[in-house]
């Protein structure tokens, strides 16, 4: 098989304690083999920037990392991916901040990219590129001279075109979406709302099996499901909650039931709705009162966004709100940590926690509904509470489904999980369980992968089972 080249935003380069465990090195694990190459940017600002890659070799695979001027940093990730990009892809007009010189800079950057990647390059490599931040690099590679198979896979939502239509230029981003050979979305509904905006502003026709006839060049346009290792978390998760950090949470409950949420401090994650829904939860059902624990975990990100600066101070005052009115001097409602926690801590605490609160605004897939579930125990799981405008919620349609506009409907759903009889919960489990073995991330690599290698493949090529759906 040719060499596989991951092109991310940030490179998850492996330390000595091992591989980062990271979402995308998590699911991308199987794509990067011996032999690999992952390129991106390193994370850090330099004055001067010259565009020769560093190379780091662990474990027969090479990451490849550049760094970026303070200047491009701010433009290309903090102004365009991060400050429009972003919020127009989760439905978030509002929050858009478009500078004409955000997008040059974006554009700057990923020319960057291509100047650095090209020179690494091989004839038969296939190269996949992930998200918003590089959509126009394989047009920038093209110009290059590069004529390997370039894919592209959208971890985040796309939007209906009405609002892919607030977008200034956004023909241009459309045009480079073309120079792709495969694109992949998470759901049906992204891609189709993908394939309109297409139609609409550059007419391309696209036949039945999402193959989109560009001139020159034809676009396979397929979903394909992120998962992950589900069976592997399972049993990371029977481990760690023997370990001292679950014990210390299960002792400090008391026998209260527990109630986790687990998000990146992102606005598209909903959380001021979540807390808004926690305090309806303990004044409309105050036989929770005294009974429950809510812990949410909310890891810093994107702190240079405005936006998300904001959210902190919200959060803030809510969660003491909430402590304030409800709690008892031997009882703390909310348990509000804006810090991470490492991934194997996490995976016991899912398994501790009764309910699994996911209640995004909008989300590409949402990886925490998948570790949620894998952590359970079969003997007495939890009930996880998830927001219809998640990608997941596609895809676990036992999950209890929440609108995350309606803190009273995500209130109702906690009342309901928490008096969730045994027999419910773990019929509700199983046949999630029985999904996230399908969706796995090995499927997801494979799929994508085949897709990219194979020029014409049909959908019943590449779309094995219900999890991989092509239209
Ligand atoms: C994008 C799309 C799509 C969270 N807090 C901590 C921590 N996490 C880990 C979770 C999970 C990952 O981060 C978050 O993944 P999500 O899927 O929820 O969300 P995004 O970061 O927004 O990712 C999303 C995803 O891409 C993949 O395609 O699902 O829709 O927005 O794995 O466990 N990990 C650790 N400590 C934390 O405190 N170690």
């Amino acid at each position: 098989m040719a060499r596989v080249v991951i092109v991310s935003n940030r490179v998850p380069i492996p330390n000595s304690r091992g591989p980062r465990a990271g979402g995308l090195a998590v699911a991308l694990k199987d794509a990067v083999k011996k032999g690999g190459l992952w390129f991106g940017w390193s994370g850090r600002t330099t004055t001067e920037t010259n565009g020769d890659a560093q190379i780091v070799r662990h474990d027969g695979v090479d990451y490849a990392t550049i760094d970026l001027s303070e200047s491009e940093y701010k433009k290309f990730y903090v102004g365009f991916a991060n400050g429009t990009l972003w919020p127009l892809l989760h439905f978030r007009l509002g929050l858009i901040e478009f500078r004409r010189e955000h997008l040059d800079g974006y554009r700057v950057v990923n020319d960057l990219f291509a100047q650095s990647l090209a020179k690494l390059l091989r004839p038969d490599d296939l190269i996949w590129v992930h998200d918003y931040h590089l959509i126009p690099l394989a047009a920038a590679l093209r110009k290059l001279g590069v004529t390997n198979r370039i894919g592209f896979f959208l971890h985040i939502p796309f939007v209906p075109s009405s609002v892919f239509a607030a977008l200034p230029r956004g023909d241009e981003l459309m045009n480079d979406f073309c120079a792709y050979d495969v694109i992949g979305f998470q759901t049906v509904e992204h891609h189709r709302d993908f394939l309109d905006s297409l139609r609409r502003i550059l007419r391309y026709p696209v036949d039945a099996n999402g193959m989109i006839l560009a001139p020159g060049r034809h676009v396979q346009s397929i979903v394909v499901p992120i998962g992950i290792d589900g069976v592997e978390f399972h049993k990371q998760a029977e481990q760690s909650v023997k370990s001292k950090n679950s014990r210390r949470l299960l002792d400090s409950l008391v026998g209260r039931h527990l109630m986790i949420g687990v998000d990146r401090l992102d606005y598209s994650k909903g959380l001021p709705n979540r807390f808004e829904a926690f305090n309806r939860l303990l004044t409309r059902f105050p036989e929770h009162k005294m009974n429950v624990s809510f812990l949410q975990i909310a890891a810093p990100s994107r702190e240079d966004v405005t936006e998300y600066a904001a959210l902190r101070p919200v959060l803030n005052r809510m969660a003491g709100d909430i402590n304030g009115r409800h709690g008892a001097f031997d009882w703390v409602p909310l348990r509000y940590m804006s810090q991470g926690l490492a991934r194997s801590t996490l995976a016991g605490f899912y398994r501790l926690a009764r309910v699994g609160v996911v209640t995004p605004l909008r989300d590409g897939m949402n990886l925490v509904a998948h570790e949620y579930v894998a952590a359970q125990d079969p003997d007495n799981p939890g009930v996880l509470i998830l927001s219809r405008f998640a990608g997941a919620a596609q895809y676990f349609e036992d999950a209890l489904i929440v609108n995350p506009y309606d803190p009273d409907d995500i209130a109702e759903a906690m009342h309901e999980a928490l008096l969730m009889p045994l027999d419910e919960r773990t019929r509700r489990y199983q046949s999630m369980f029985e999904r996230l073995r399908e969706l796995t991330a090995e499927s997801y690599c494979a799929t994508f992968l085949h897709a990219l290698e194979n020029e014409r493949a049909t959908p019943a090529q590449i779309a094995p089972s219900e999890g991989h759906v092509l239209i």
